[in-house]
């Protein structure tokens, strides 16, 4: 075995040359490579059993999740074989105590230097073909989407359908494409839902589709991503993926319900916008107590006044004009101005009707 240091023997160099390299056969590399294998091993077991993001509920989302793998892996082998030449290297070549030499002066490796060059390449090339591949994918809708509004407001979402059903909650139908028009009315707000894996910001003045076909029934989170002002932690609303043909169904009696009577109809539109959440109503079996009771109404209107329907329309529609004494400014949403007119006239007469203890 040739050391470094070594004479040549056998005298075929000048003597007392040093020789290229200390060590002529692979137990490095077989070393580096147990080394790097044990630690892709830990690295993957990590990535596979943490509970990382959670697990696909759209088609979009189970795209993006194959490209999220596809780096993770790269990662890991990358990781592996980085840190186990470096734990290698700085066991076996750690300086001895009394060596105060130089290492070899080496530099340029042309191979080297084109193996990692190239093989970065080859990565990304096919990350970035692999990525575009997935954005197209995810961009589509299909020739049938339901289309809904989506609609930013400090500090609440609101989505609308095409017959003009206003709510609270998203409602999507299994397996179908839905298309999303995401606007903002005040400042910049972005859409989440984490397990659908798409966000798309919410800009005042322009609007951004995003595609979302749910393949996982159950109730979402959505979330705004965007710090958009003080209540931005609480801008939250829940997406519920519902069986097709549940959702027609669902559609459908919204829309003979807002067609009724303006009393029937405001009692839907009171229940589709999460007013039960913060107000107390009696009619409504509402319990919420972030803003004033809504039986109380008349009062209020009858200090501020304004004739009760009058009121609590601008109550709604601008809800920091007047605000209710002891309650916080900027929490009841705005969002609600932007009901189709029919929905808010229906919502102001069944809230009047209920308070002045008729229906
Ligand atoms: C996130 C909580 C929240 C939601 C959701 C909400 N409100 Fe409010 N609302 C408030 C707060 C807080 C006030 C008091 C501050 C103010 O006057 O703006 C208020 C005030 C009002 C008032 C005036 C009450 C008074 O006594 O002056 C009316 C009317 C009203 N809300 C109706 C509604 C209706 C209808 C909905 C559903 C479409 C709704 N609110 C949804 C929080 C909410
Ligand atoms: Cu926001």
């Amino acid at each position: 075995m040739w050391f470094a240091g070594a004479t040549d023997p056998a005298g075929v160099c000048s003597p007392g040359r040093v020789t290229s390299l200390p060590v002529r056969n692979n137990k490095p590399f077989v070393h580096v490579a147990m080394i790097a294998i044990a630690l892709g091993a830990l690295a993957g077991i990590v990535a596979y059993f943490g509970d990382w993001l959670p697990a696909p509920a759209s088609r979009e989302a189970g795209r993006i999740w194959f490209i999220f793998w596809i780096s993770t892996i790269v990662s890991i082998v990358i990781f592996a074989i980085v840190i186990a030449a470096i734990l290698y290297s700085v066991v076996k070549f750690r300086k001895q105590p009394d060596d105060d030499t130089d290492g070899p002066p080496i530099h340029g490796h042309t191979r080297l230097e084109i193996i990692w060059t190239v093989i970065p390449t080859i990565i990304v090339l096919l990350l970035s073909v692999a990525s575009a591949i997935v954005l197209h994918k995810d961009s589509n809708a299909g020739t049938n989407p339901l289309k809904v509004e989506v609609i930013a407001q400090q500090y609440a979402w609101a989505f609308k359908y095409p017959s003009g059903l206003q709510t609270g909650v998203l409602r999507v139908p299994l397996k179908r494409h839905v298309e999303l028009h995401i606007t903002a009315l005040d400042v910049l707000h972005s859409f989440w839902v984490p397990d659908f894996a798409q966000k798309q910001d919410a800009v005042p003045g322009q609007t951004f589709r995003l595609v979302i076909t749910p393949t996982r029934l159950g109730t979402y989170p959505v979330i705004c991503t965007e710090l958009c002002g003080l209540g931005h932690s609480v801008m939250r609303t829940a997406a519920v993926v519902m069986p097709a043909a549940e959702f027609d169904t669902w559609l459908a009696d919204q829309d003979a319900k807002l067609a009724g009577p303006p009393g029937e109809a405001g009692k839907t539109v009171f229940a589709n916008n999460g007013c039960a959440a913060c107000h107390t109503l009696k009619a409504a079996g509402a319990k919420g107590a972030v803003g004033p009771s809504l039986d109380k109404l008349p009062a209020a209107a009858a200090a501020a006044g304004l004739p009760l329907a009058d009121y609590i329309r601008e109550s709604i529609v601008e809800p920091n004009k007047v605000i209710a004494k002891g309650y916080p400014a900027n929490v009841m949403p705005a969002t609600f101005g932007q009901l189709p007119k029919a929905q808010l006239d229906g919502l102001v007469v069944y809230l009047a009707a209920s308070v002045k203890g008729g229906s």
